[in-house]
């Protein structure tokens, strides 16, 4: 493993940017600038950090492999090798005839083969050992789309602090559509390998969070994943372009002198233009027999109007590409046979790609863009179209299913299925004034100026510096010899020690029945002997019912604090409370609770005053915490006008107010005791955090469990607080 070196950023994707052509025996290497190559280009030609991927061809020879990896690494890139066998199982296969499909809602396309998962899992695998060979544990790693969805994961494993960013570029389909993989798990703990995934739009990642609590039952608050005791984060961030260059190319001479020569052949009429690469994804033929109805149904079209459609050739020797070509080549047959005039062609159609300049002059010439995808995951020719337009004259037809219809709102939307709604914009955009045209341009090029392709990677790279610092800061210590020495004489100097001990989980383990859970005579003694030590004041700071604490710690000199809060009690005194409180609310959660318990076996209702609790521990695995997800997000729609909060404890959902947390409850206590001289709180879930939070800074905070937290230190079980509790008065 490289050591010592400036922490530098590896991005990886399945393509590198670069073409190599082989001729006479010979590699040639070129580079391809596409407009991600050009946004990342800031990041991975500086200094040591490279991009690593497929180069795109199939090397024979190992004397091809090195000359590769010296040519390219020139250029600050790694090569990773494939096989054919792997492009064609791996990429070819699981890639575009499994998870594309399936991605972009074609499930009748998609293919579930298992040669086509094991190649996918060992090609991922073959990025993830060159990944490791390359990366030190500082670096950051930036992996981007579908055909690399395990490699977040099988990197983290080998290196498990390091910052892992995952982009993908295609949409993030329905948990309905999604669910449908043979292998949506592992594909989905895969990507909770990352610590910042972005999406292009608020669907995808909330269809992508909705996969990870449905499928892996991991929850989520806003975004934010808590999974293996590490805050993962799940954001969208649209894509740009780069502005100027488009901008900047449609002024250019080479430009221009193309759109002198397209227009002196094919007349001055309006043009429509469509740039897609061959997929059914495009929705190309439904467009064609939009174009068609438009002509049918307004003749004064023929003869002024034509489209120009541009489709980039791509995997066409696969059988349903071999088809949607031959139904795109049919249909242009038909529609030019049907309406050609001598002077006039209907549709220009071209099979091939072309140069910049050559796309610039189209979208210089175009009248209006037709963008009509069935699902697209953000789609940039739209992109490209409004930054073309230097005189902002020009008119975007975009599809509700593009991730850029998000963005771009001044466009006319469509639906691609709703063949009247696309003839009705068409004419629209052709017969929409100027000044509405220059009004709605307007408003889409300040946003995708703003919103251009560096600021893109600017902003990904820093939510994942962000992330990465906020995981750091929630790490918690662990409670080493030494600190505990310290808290010990700290603890021994005191005249006044105050500490709050939560109950399950900290002081005690976990049972199916929450009252097998009462204290032993272990516990019983440690109690007594902190409460005798000095003028200790020792608080029981738990969730449990105040009728159960009183009752087990009748005998102990202790506090009771109750029901996170609710009640509160010092020793030999009644149990009072601090907030006015209804329980109106309880009837109709109560019954959405049953209905819960009666499709969930092992499921039971608690009762407490001021709070309900779904105990689901004796449940069947993986079913409690697939009911939890159900139940919560039912829950959090009912209680978000009630002043309620729903709270996830350890096999527990609890509903209570939300003026009730335990926080408020200590420091209400600390207020007692003002002149505590050594304060300590223990607990081991996410309402003791709101204790942590309460505690003045100099207090000792010890998290049982994970390592996850605000506190000062962390243990693992509540044996060892018990040991801890112990050792502190020995
Ligand atoms: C994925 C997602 C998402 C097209 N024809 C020619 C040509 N092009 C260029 C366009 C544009 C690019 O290809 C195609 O843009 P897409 O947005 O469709 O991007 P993809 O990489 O295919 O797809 C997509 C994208 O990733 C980015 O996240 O938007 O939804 O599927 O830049 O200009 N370029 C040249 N000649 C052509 O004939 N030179």
């Amino acid at each position: 493993m490289p050591t010592k070196q400036k922490p530098k950023t590896i991005i990886v994707s399945n393509r590198l940017p670069v073409r190599i052509i082989k001729e006479d025996g010979k590699l040639a290497f070129t580079p391809s600038e596409g407009g991600l190559a050009t946004g990342l280009g800031s990041i991975y030609k500086q200094g040591e950090n490279i991009w690593l991927g497929w180069p795109g061809a199939v090397l024979n020879t190992k004397a091809e492999e090195s000359q590769t990896k010296k040519e390219l690494s020139e250029q600050n890139m790694a090569p990773v090798f494939l096989t054919d066998e792997d492009i064609e199982l791996y990429y070819e296969g699981f890639s575009n005839e499994t998870l594309w499909p399936n991605f972009h809602y074609f499930n009748q396309f998609s293919e579930f083969k298992h040669e086509y998962w094991e190649a996918y899992k060992k090609v991922n695998q073959k990025f993830a050992d060159q990944i490791i060979k390359n990366a030190n544990p500082k670096d950051t790693i930036w992996i981007h789309d579908y055909q690399l969805l395990l490699l977040p994961a099988l990197v983290r494993k080998e290196r498990p602090d390091i910052s892992i960013g995952f982009f993908l570029h295609i949409p993030f389909p329905s948990y309905e559509s999604f669910r449908l993989l043979p292998w949506r798990r592992e594909l989905l703990l895969g990507m909770l390998g990352a610590d910042f995934l972005g999406f292009h739009t608020y669907d995808d990642t909330r269809h992508f969070l909705s996969s990870v609590s449905r499928l892996a039952g991991v929850g989520n608050e806003h975004g934010h994943i808590n999974y293996n005791n590490r805050q993962i984060v799940a954001d969208a961030l649209p894509m740009g372009i780069d502005y100027d260059k488009y901008a900047q190319t449609a002024a250019e001479p080479e430009t221009l002198e193309r759109e002198v020569r397209y227009r002196t052949s094919i007349g001055e009429g309006k043009l429509i233009l469509c740039i897609d690469r061959l997929d059914y994804s495009k929705g190309i033929p439904q467009r064609l027999k939009a174009f068609e109805k438009l002509l049918e149904r307004y003749p004064e079209y023929k003869g002024k109007v034509s489209m120009l459609m541009v489709v980039v050739p791509s995997r066409d020797q696969v059988g349903k590409y071999k088809e949607l070509k031959e139904e795109i080549d049919l249909l242009v047959g038909r529609i030019n046979g049907r309406y050609s005039q001598l002077s006039w062609t209907p549709i220009h159609y071209f099979y091939r790609s072309f140069p910049l300049h050559a796309l610039s002059a189209f979208y210089r010439m175009a009248h209006v863009c037709l963008v009509s995808p069935m699902r697209d995951g953000m789609n940039l020719v739209c992109k490209e179209f409004i930054a073309s337009k230097l005189d902002k004259k020009g008119v975007l037809v975009l599809s509700e299913m593009a991730g850029a219809s998000k963005e771009l709102s001044d466009a006319l939307l469509i639906n691609p299925n709703n063949r009247e709604q696309m003839v009705e914009a068409i004419r629209e955009a052709l017969e929409m004034d100027e000044k509405e045209q220059i009004q709605r341009m307007k408003v889409m090029q300040s946003t995708l100026k703003r919103y251009n392709i560096y600021n893109w990677v600017d902003l990904f790279m820093n939510r994942l510096s962000v992330v990465k610092t906020e995981q750091k800061a929630l790490t918690t210590k662990r409670l080493d010899e030494q600190s505990e020495i310290a808290l010990k004489t700290s603890y021994k100097e005191a005249k006044k020690p105050l500490i709050f001990l939560d109950y399950d989980g900290t002081l005690q383990g976990f049972y199916g029945d929450p009252q097998d859970a009462k204290p032993d005579e272990d516990l019983y003694s440690i109690i007594n002997g902190l409460t005798k030590f000095k003028n200790s004041h020792v608080v029981i700071i738990s969730g449990r019912d105040k009728d159960t604490l009183a009752n087990w710690f009748n005998l102990s000199k202790v506090d009771l604090i109750g029901e996170h809060g609710v009640w509160l009690r010092g020793k030999g005194e009644d149990w009072h409370t601090i907030t006015t409180l209804t329980d109106v609310w309880k009837a109709d959660i109560r019954k959405v609770l049953e209905g819960y318990v009666a499709r969930t076996p092992g499921s039971f209702v608690e009762e407490k005053d001021y709070s309900l609790v779904w105990h689901y521990r004796k449940v069947e695995t993986g079913l409690g915490e697939l009911r939890t997800r159900e139940l919560t997000s039912h829950l959090k729609y009912l209680a978000s006008n009630q002043n309620l909060q729903v709270l996830e404890g350890d096999m527990v959902v609890e509903i209570k107010s939300t003026e009730i947390n335990k926080g408020r409850a200590a420091r209400n206590w600390m207020k007692r005791y003002e002149d505590a001289d050594f304060i300590m709180a223990i607990g081991d879930d996410w309402t003791d955090e709101d204790t942590f939070k309460a505690m003045p800074p100099k207090a000792y905070t010890i998290k049982v469990g994970s390592t996850n937290s605000s506190a000062k230190f962390s243990v693992t079980n509540f044996e060892e607080v018990r040991g801890l509790l112990k050792r502190m008065v020995s």
